[in-house]
């Protein structure tokens, strides 16, 4: 399966994940794009934005709170569990686009929350932050500032968390091996990642049942879903 890259993979001194909602697609949460990106008849991508929170705070926050419920409900896969297990055999970081704490739960313990987290809530004025305990009375909460209560994650046409990027690229400059799981790479900066690893020599590898933009700049492609292909990896370092 991993042919031409196996030794290099063996050799492995660092390895960086990257990965995207197809990580957790085996595990019942919905990616996107594609025919999974639609929330009622709303198009995801349009709800992911700073524009239509204000506009409508509480579809923005329904959709949220769905959301939450499924991945509270939902187990980790046996590719993110591989992926933990990697611990075990070689230096392991995570640097995820996904909200849903679904590596922190695998056993994963180096994870970047590129965009967030989806139990954390923030105010959109003050400087409260918390943890999500229970649900809410009313949709959207609000702070005690009296201003609107939003989720913790990053939508289009904001920053990422500044410390978690820098942390994220550093990583990302300094590994020899990166594996891209489940990502469509169409966001940035997320998707600037594999090219900061390829600039360190790193070879990159790609594990997601359809082609991406950047497949033809990959030392290899694997077209396979994330639970089928990440176990298979896992034995590289086991032998
Ligand atoms: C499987 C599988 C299986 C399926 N196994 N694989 C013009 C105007 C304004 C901004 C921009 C602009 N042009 C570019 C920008 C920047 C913008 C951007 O990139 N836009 C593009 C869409 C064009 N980026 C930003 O705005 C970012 N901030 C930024 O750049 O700041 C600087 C700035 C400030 C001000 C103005 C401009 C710039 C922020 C991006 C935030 C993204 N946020 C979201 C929502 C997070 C919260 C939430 O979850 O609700 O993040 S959007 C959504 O996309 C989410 C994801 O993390 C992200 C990436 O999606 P991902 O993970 O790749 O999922 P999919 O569904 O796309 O792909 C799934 C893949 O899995 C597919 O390939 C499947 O084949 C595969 N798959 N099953 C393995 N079993
Ligand atoms: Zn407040």
């Amino acid at each position: 399966m991993f042919g031409p890259v196996a030794d290099r993979l063996r050799q492995a001194e660092k390895i960086v994940f990257v990965t995207g909602a197809g990580i957790s697609q085996e595990s019942g949460i919905p990616t996107f794009r594609g025919k999974d990106g639609f929330w009622r008849k709303y198009d995801a991508m349009k709800l992911a934005t700073i524009d239509a929170f204000y506009e409508n705070p509480k579809l923005v926050w329904e959709w949220y709170e769905e959301r939450r419920t499924n991945i509270l409900a939902a187990k980790p896969n046996p590719g993110h569990l591989a992926m933990a297990e990697l611990e075990k055999y070689r230096p392991v970081h995570v640097l995820t686009q996904n909200i849903d704490g679904m590596h922190q739960r695998a056993g994963s313990t180096k994870v970047y929350e590129l965009h967030g987290s989806i139990i954390t809530i923030k105010c959109t004025v003050c400087d409260f932050k918390d943890i999500i305990v229970t649900g809410f009375s009313e949709l959207p909460p609000i702070c005690k500032c009296g201003n609107i209560l939003r989720p913790d994650v990053v939508w289009f046409g904001e920053s990422l968390p500044q410390d978690v990027w820098h942390a994220a690229m550093q990583q990302a400059s300094s590994c020899d091996v990166m594996i891209v799981v489940g990502t469509s790479l169409a966001v940035s900066p997320a998707n600037l990642l594999p090219a900061y690893a390829r600039q360190n020599g790193a070879i990159v590898i790609e594990v997601n049942p359809e082609e991406t933009p950047m497949s033809t700049s990959m030392s290899l492609s694997i077209r396979s879903s994330a639970a089928k292909a990440l176990p298979d990896l896992l034995t590289v370092f086991q032998r």
